[in-house]
């Protein structure tokens, strides 16, 4: 075992919040051990038949699968566990009306799997670090994970540091926890695949969700075409995008992209809903990053203009 700090699956969803706050991640033990088995079995024949990686970041002996919720319903369960979506609350919902389903996918380590270079989620977009989260991502162990066989590699606390800064080697913590177990961590948090020197394959899923105005990495609507979304829960239609990502933002035909999964929608189509709109008021607004000044050119005589530097009435 790792010596990272982990959480029975009682734990309450403040008290994950905290952690992930203080550390930039959190372990919850055997939070969903019956859906992980169940995902694992699902999802065996994709893991199979899919390729290796064709880069030392992808793994050259690590498979990947995309688009999990079509191909496994456990995923769908796992991507609206009420205590992930608790902590997609107290995470994501201070910057955004609305928070959707960023990513789903298998890692999968074979024996003889490479170490991935350590990075952050949240490199996706152009903010220096640290920034408020962009992602949550989430790491389901569907099968154990432990430090010989590919445990994800974080660096506790590195979602506080600044832009540029290096983990020291004894920085680096595996995570360790057993098939269904979650690690949940920030955009900022500095991880990454650990080598796999064990004879046994290591699968996880990782699920992330994201703010609501952002692209999302794994392409939602052609992972999951409204044909196949229909079957979908409506909670997980809603996260993965067929939902405003906040007022004005997302809708098709004029109105909410729900409507498009509904068999006989009621109602005016419009660009926001009472929801999303209340939530919208609560949304903390951002300053957008750094502005790096155009350096003033020489004056060689020149004459400066009188300017207005604050609003006039
Ligand atoms: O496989 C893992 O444990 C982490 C993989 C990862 O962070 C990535 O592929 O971006």
């Amino acid at each position: 075992m790792s010596n990272l700090q982990r959480f029975p699956a009682s734990a309450s969803a403040d008290e994950l919040a905290g952690a992930l706050e203080r550390n930039g991640y959190v372990i919850v033990e055997r939070l969903a051990v019956d859906l992980a088995e169940r995902a694992r079995g699902e999802l065996a024949p994709h893991i199979e038949s899919a390729p290796v990686g064709h880069s030392p970041f992808l793994g050259l002996r690590t498979k990947r699968v995309g688009a999990m919720f079509r191909r496994s319903l456990a995923a769908r369960e796992l991507a609206t566990h009420p205590t992930l979506l608790a902590l997609a609350d107290r995470v994501l919902l201070p910057h955004c009306a609305r928070y959707q389903l960023n990513y789903s996918g298998i890692m999968h380590l074979m024996p003889g799997a490479g170490a991935q270079s350590l990075h952050r989620d949240g490199i996706l977009y152009p903010f220096l670090h640290p920034c408020p989260p962009t992602l949550m991502p989430a790491m389901w162990a569907l099968s154990d994970f432990t430090a010989e066989n590919g445990g994800t590699h974080v660096v506790p606390g590195s979602h506080l540091w600044e832009h540029d800064r290096q983990p020291f080697a004894d920085e680096i913590v595996a995570a360790a926890m057993p098939a269904g177990s979650v690690l949940v961590y920030t955009s900022g948090l500095l991880h990454g695949g650990g080598p796999n020197r064990s004879n046994v394959d290591r699968t996880g899923m990782a699920l992330q969700y994201s703010l609501g105005w952002l692209r999302q990495e794994e392409n939602q609507y052609l992972a999951n075409p409204p044909e196949v979304a229909r079957a979908y829960p409506e909670r997980l239609q809603r996260l993965i995008g067929y939902d405003f990502g906040g007022p004005y933002l997302g809708f098709v035909h004029g109105g909410d992209p729900h409507r498009l999964l509904e068999d006989s929608p009621t109602g005016i189509p419009d660009r926001s809903s009472s929801e999303v709109s209340a939530a919208a008021a609560n949304v903390q607004w951002l300053r957008w990053g750094e502005v790096r000044a155009v350096p003033t050119p020489a004056r060689a005589g020149r004459t400066v203009a009188a300017m207005t530097r604050a609003p006039t009435n």
